[in-house]
């Protein structure tokens, strides 16, 4: 038994993007898979409201359009509108695609906050905050940069984006610097708010024992649920979800991110006259479709906050395994991105192309790796090579030969096959096994190209044409069941099939179990081919571009590590170079490079020199030389050096001379 359909109302989430950036193929790997399992679920008959929308909050926003100098709400609208175009044009439907601030998730979110206070699980606690003097502000979050406590890796005020992931609470980050000007923070006491999240490590504990999923979410969940630490849920910004009753605060962007979930399912729903408490507020499957890297949120904080304010609680969290690109951690600082418009849309790609690598290159929660090569294997291989030319060469026979779809009936065995197909299928999706039942799929693809080649239509068309008859039949039943359960993943093309089949009817709204009612007999027209093979220079084409994106990433890093090798006026003072006179000097016992000399430098040093191979002793005695004073102090041959001469680097040394006698001690600057 499946799943679905359920009686319980279904409604599915997607990670909500930051409106903050570019839409790149990483962010696909949610939503293009919560896209196909929800168009599969209304092929099983369950209705599913799927939501999605901007994050608009929190400091990354608010640092970047700092630095564009446009306001908050201006970036969050250009990213707004910049998703919203590009899931459309991938065929990502959600019923709803809202904007945490929009009025309807400000109201939601006071109201959670309020009934949250109100139970007793919010208590004020005066922290230690970083807080820049020269920008005279405090620093949350992404405004402070420092070490990871945990890891010692740089890390941003909230999170340990570059080492071991953790989530930092305010004030945990070490040596933390501003962002804007880059001088050291200072710390600040101030009253916060946090949310008792230690409270719920024991409703966590047995909440996570039922609740579904994928195993890369939920397992690490419950090791997480086991100890605790409550969270400082307000931040010093002008920016977001006011905290009731400070106008200084709002709360932190993981607040009224997730409850987003709910005040677009409340708009989506006076929109339609559907009921958002349905979903919220009674018995439903809520299923979270999300990256990996923010389960802590959605397995852990989220369910909590749920749990305290008296909401549903999600039904299955569903964690898609990262990216990378060329075998490469993604990065877009390092070029390893691939933009969804730019480097894939603007190029004429078909949307169902990518869809079908991304839910078929791996499992769901494995690592995705994007190339272009092997894109273009499998678009060759498995889009034209099996499903393209069955559907293709099925439809060209019948018509060419039948100029429709024939009367008679189809095998038994075929709709035993196609039924199995189906079944198999389902119970995969049940398991968010996606690739699986995309395997699946493409098994009956293949299972059709054996049975054209092994019954050779084409021959028995010249003994037999009611035998063959049945074999175009079956074919074009396996045909119309292709169409259907390919649509989650290709829904253009497989609309273009579904026309080709003469087939009535919408295919987004077919069901599967469509595929087991025969086909129709009906004409058939000319079948366009609906895959194309990708050409090499196409292909050699898009790798250059992403090699040249690599390259100069590569050349602006190594440019700020030559940047880094710069010095500050303030870090040259800090070398004490002098003026002094060799007052003796002689060879060291065991050594032809070094010499012991002693030197007036205003006091008498005893310096270890390297240049016995270029001076004598008697060289040197009386002479001028310019020495570092503050050098670290070292033994060479078991002999005490306290400073450095200078001298040129030629072919051996040549000693500094200043142009003219100048006192013994004077600084060089
Ligand atoms: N905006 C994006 C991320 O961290 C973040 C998701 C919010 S989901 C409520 O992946
Ligand atoms: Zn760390």
């Amino acid at each position: 038994m499946s799943n679905f359909p359920s009686e319980k109302p279904v409604l599915i989430t997607c990670g909500l993007p930051y409106a903050n950036g570019r839409c790149h193929i990483g962010h696909l790997r949610t939503y293009v898979p919560a896209d196909i399992f929800v168009r599969a679920l209304r092929k099983q008959g369950q209705e599913a409201a799927f939501i999605c929308g901007s994050d608009a909050h929190g400091t990354p926003i608010v640092v970047n359009a700092e630095e564009l100098s446009i306001t908050p709400g201006e970036l969050v609208n250009k990213y707004h509108e910049h998703f919203r175009n590009i899931f459309q044009k991938m065929e990502v439907e959600f019923s709803f695609f809202g904007n945490t601030d929009w009025p309807t998730n400000h109201a939601r979110t006071d109201s959670i906050v309020e009934t949250l206070i109100e139970r007793g699980y919010v208590y004020p606690q005066v922290i230690r905050l970083a807080y820049c003097s020269h920008d005279k502000r405090f620093l949350p979050d992404r405004f402070v940069e420092g070490i990871c406590p945990y890891c010692g890796k740089t890390a941003r005020g909230d999170e340990c984006d570059q080492g071991c992931g953790k989530h930092l609470e305010p004030g945990e980050i070490r040596n933390a610097k501003c962002r804007i000007c880059g001088n050291p923070a200072e710390y600040r006491e101030q009253e916060h708010f946090f949310f008792k999240l230690s409270a719920f490590s024991g409703f966590l504990s047995e909440y996570l024992k039922n609740l579904g999923g994928t195993a890369n979410a939920i397992n690490y969940a419950k090791e997480w649920a086991k100890d605790l630490k409550d969270w400082c849920i307000t931040r010093n910004l002008e920016w977001g979800v006011r905290f009731p009753g400070h106008e200084d605060l709002v709360v932190y962007v993981w607040v009224d991110a997730p409850i987003g979930y709910i005040s677009f399912t409340e708009e989506w729903a006076n929109n339609t006259g559907e009921d958002w408490e349905k979903y919220w507020k009674r018995d439903s499957r809520i299923i979270h479709f999300i990256g990996e890297d923010i389960t802590y949120h959605h397995c852990i904080f989220w369910p909590a906050m749920l749990k305290g304010a008296g909401y549903t609680l999600p039904w299955a969290v569903v964690a898609s395994g990262m990216l990378k690109i060329d075998d490469k951690k993604f990065s877009k600082s390092r070029g390893y991105v691939v933009w969804v418009d730019e480097d894939y849309l603007d190029h004429g790609f078909h949307p169902d192309l990518l869809r079908y690598y991304i839910i078929s290159y791996t499992s769901h929660t494995k690592e995705l790796n994007f190339s272009w090569k092997v894109f273009q294997d499998k678009v060759n291989n498995e889009l034209v090579g099996a499903l393209g030319n069955f559907l293709h060469r099925t439809l060209h026979f019948a018509h060419k030969n039948f100029g429709e779809i024939p009367q008679c009936e189809v095998d038994e065995e075929i709709m035993d096959k196609i039924r199995s197909t189906i079944e198999n299928v389902r119970a995969s999706l049940d398991e968010y096994e996606f690739k699986k039942a995309t395997d699946d799929m493409m098994e009956l693809a293949m299972y059709g190209n054996a049975y054209f080649q092994s019954h050779e239509p084409w021959q028995l068309i010249k003994k037999d044409r009611d035998a063959c008859a049945v074999v175009v039949k079956n074919c074009l039943q396996i045909a119309k069941a292709l169409a259907l359960l390919f649509e989650p993943i290709l829904p253009g093309n497989m609309e273009k099939a579904w026309k080709q089949l003469a087939l009535e009817g919408d295919v987004h709204e077919a069901r599967f179990e469509g595929a087991l009612a025969e086909i129709p007999g009906a004409r058939l027209d000319i079948p366009e081919i609906l895959f194309s093979k990708l050409e090499d220079k196409k292909i050699k084409e898009m790798e250059t571009i992403l090699d040249k994106r690599i390259k100069i990433a590569m050349s602006k890093e190594k440019n700020i590590e030559a940047e880094m090798q710069v010095i500050t006026f303030e870090e040259f003072q800090r070398l004490d170079i002098r003026i002094g006179r060799v007052i003796s000097a002689e060879n060291i016992r065991g050594s032809d490079k070094l010499l012991k000399l002693e030197v007036d430098i205003g006091e008498k040093r005893q310096i270890v020199a390297g240049i016995a191979k270029t001076h004598s002793p008697g060289q040197l005695v009386g002479r001028q030389v310019v020495v570092l004073a503050n050098m670290k102090p070292a033994k060479l041959f078991g002999v005490e050096s306290r400073g450095m001469v200078l001298a040129a680097d030629a072919d051996g040394a040549v000693l500094l001379l200043p142009e003219k006698e100048v006192k013994e001690g004077t600084r060089v600057r």
